[in-house]
């Protein structure tokens, strides 16, 4: 099974394309300026001798760069706009020229600690800035059709497999990322070399001896030892969970450590699995997501501490303090749609669309040009996105998951389609070897959940049409040409509609959408007696702005609420809201007491909004969670 790429696929609808068109005309611009005003480019200029100046800034920030390019890539396809390519191309030159004769390109250590390559494995992160720079030269020659930057990541990519793996240096990333990017340069390039180093970063994970402990020995490593102690060491002995590289992956059973490293790291091992079928990856792959499915934010958010940007127990989900980093929510994306690609399970698509719509959502403002870092689910105030980021990993990462997310919405196999995700737009592919097949959807997901699709292959043809049935469907209909099919064949979460498709073929999809009340496992303590409100893919939030304010925490919705969704076209960009009835405390009952036996309750009008949205109208109180 492999996903029909996004070069094959375009959006058209009333959610989406109007994001897209934010994506391409704010954020990416908002974004290339943010990059140029703080040093990002010129210091590839500088490391390639084309200006004077000392290196500026984070020693990852090449990575931002590399994750805008690749982002901008894509947008390019969608959105053609020649003075952007032109941008574009020059940015891209200004890399291509700080690449050193071997093939070496990272500006940090070209400038400043040049005789230092490869020594701090484990916090430098040569290799995630590496495997940045490898996705955005794939990515161009994607969308773009242009191989410039490709050539210089494949000599980059040479240069790292003529100095790590097998008979070579022992080496991994400390920071995860270059093992899909690998995959993706092997697939384009048709280079077994790259998916074996791939699966030498991999498999080699976690054994002893652990690279990483040997890079502790050296008192002379660049950027220092602190940091690196007190990441991967516990009471002076190394330790290594903080990148997943305390034991080999096959024999991980829990999520932990960074959680961005984690699941860029899954991510690639599902790439491996799926290439090369290894049942140890896979078991082990099955096993962490069971774990992750007991450290998983409702809005598709992982990784709630801010100690150490990520995993702690099962069940430890605060909600005021959740670090749940847009980054961590992409990479769960990533590794969720892996997981589908390897499994053809639903589930794994209900966890993608989750974080989509939610947690990754989330973090950029309704204008494209405001970040969160950090994506709590409650909030006393003050929390606002920001225009950039010192360490800016999750700006760029949003606009090259939007910029792609044609990639997620169908997949196939010889004679299977899968639809995954209910947007707008058509897709074109070939099937049963040399059919064309065009498919379109029309749908107004995910405010409703009545989706047509039309079916178009050049001449009729048997294959087998899956529509994911999301989690959260409870009762759906489903016709093609107008007929009902009264007991449709399913599996693993999907409608599998198998038959002679015709061109024109009608398939009508029609979800049952009503507000849902979820509760929380018990042992999550911080939301014992609350429940949040869900309506599709979409969860919500109550804002003070919108709900009693003055007595706000104490907000709680009694059993039997009603609770109505309304379209609101004037509102947060069109949005749909959820709105009833709520109860708050009398506050001022308490007087000047600080307890009280009896307490009075008023009803009030209460309003909720999607989660994603929160935050646009002033920097109020939030909860997603209430009583
Ligand atoms: O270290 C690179 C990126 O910066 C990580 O993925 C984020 O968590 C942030 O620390
Ligand atoms: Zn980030």
């Amino acid at each position: 099974m492999k996903a029909i790429p996004f070069t094959n696929v375009t959006i058209n609808d009333r959610f989406w394309s109007p994001r897209l068109m934010t994506n391409s005309e704010k954020t990416i611009p908002h974004e290339l300026e943010q990059c140029r005003i703080t040093g990002r480019i010129s210091n590839f200029a500088k490391a390639a001798g084309l200006m004077d100046g000392n290196f500026e800034g984070i020693f990852f920030n090449d990575s931002d760069v590399h994750k805008l390019i690749e982002a901008a890539s894509y947008t390019l396809h969608t959105h053609p706009n020649p003075e952007w390519e032109e941008k574009l191309n020059e940015v891209i030159d200004t890399i291509a020229n700080s690449q050193q004769e071997d093939g070496y390109l990272n500006s940090y250590f070209t400038l400043v600690e040049p005789e230092k390559r490869w020594q701090n494995l484990g916090m430098m992160h040569e290799l995630y800035c590496a495997g940045h720079l490898i996705e955005a030269g794939v990515a161009h020659y994607q969308a773009a059709g242009k191989d410039k930057l490709l050539q210089v990541a494949c000599r980059f990519a040479d240069l790292i497999d003529n100095t790590f793996g097998p008979g070579k240096r022992d080496g991994l990333p400390g920071h995860q990322g270059i093992e899909l990017a690998l995959v993706k340069l092997a697939r384009v390039t048709s280079e077994k070399r790259y998916m074996a180093l791939s699966e030498y970063f991999v498999t080699t994970r976690g054994q002893s001896p652990h690279v990483f402990e040997k890079e502790l020995q050296n008192p002379d490593l660049p950027g220092g030892l602190g940091a690196y102690q007190h990441h991967y060491t516990r009471d002076g002995k190394y330790e290594g969970t903080y990148s997943q590289a305390h034991l080999p992956l096959k024999d991980q059973k829990e999520c932990v450590g960074h959680a961005v490293r984690a699941m860029y790291l899954y991510a690639g091992a599902a790439d491996i699995a799926n290439e090369t079928g290894d049942d140890e990856i896979k078991g082990a792959l099955h096993t962490l997501w069971q774990n992750v499915e007991k450290r998983l934010y409702i809005t598709g958010g992982v990784g709630p501490s801010g100690h150490n940007e990520g995993f702690t127990q099962d069940y430890e989900l605060p909600n005021f303090s959740a670090y749940a980093e847009t980054c961590a929510s992409i990479g769960l994306i990533f590794w969720a749609h892996r997981m589908f690609l390897l499994n053809g399970v639903s589930r794994y698509m209900d966890v993608l669309e989750t974080a989509l719509y939610n947690g990754a959502l989330s973090g950029v403002s309704l204008d494209g040009t405001g970040f969160f870092y950090q994506n709590p689910l409650a909030s006393r105030g003050g929390r606002e996105r920001s225009p950039w980021f010192g360490c800016a990993c999750c700006p760029p990462n949003i606009a090259r998951l939007f910029g792609s997310l044609g990639e997620y919405i169908y997949a196939q196999s010889e004679d299977d389609i899968w639809v995954n995700l209910y947007v707008g737009g058509s897709a074109s592919t070939t099937i049963t070897s040399d059919i064309s097949l065009k498919l379109t959807q029309k749908t107004d997901y995910p405010w409703s959940g009545d989706v047509e699709i039309t079916v178009m292959p050049d001449k009729p043809t048997s294959f087998t049409l899956n529509l994911r049935i999301p989690g959260w469907c409870k009762e759906y209909t489903i016709s093609v040409n107008g007929e009902e099919l009264s007991n449709p064949a399913t599996s693993l979460g999907y409608i599998n509609i198998q038959r002679q498709w015709k061109s024109g073929d009608v398939v009508d999809l029609k979800m049952d959408m009503p507000v849902d009340r979820i509760y929380a496992h018990p042992h999550v303590r911080d939301n014992l007696g609350r429940s949040a409100l869900q309506r599709g893919p979409l969860l919500y939030c109550f804002e003070d702005i919108d709900n009693s304010q003055g007595a706000f925490e104490t907000l709680s919705l009694s059993d039997n609420a009603t609770i109505n969704p309304v379209y609101n076209s004037d509102l947060l960009n069109g949005v749909t809201i959820l709105k009833g009835t709520g109860l708050v405390y009398d506050v001022s009952d308490w007087d000047n007491q600080l307890y009280l036996s009896k307490p009075n309750t008023n009803k009030i009008d209460i309003t909720a909004i999607p989660y994603y949205a929160w935050s646009n109208r002033g920097a109020g109180q939030m909860a997603v969670w209430v009583l």
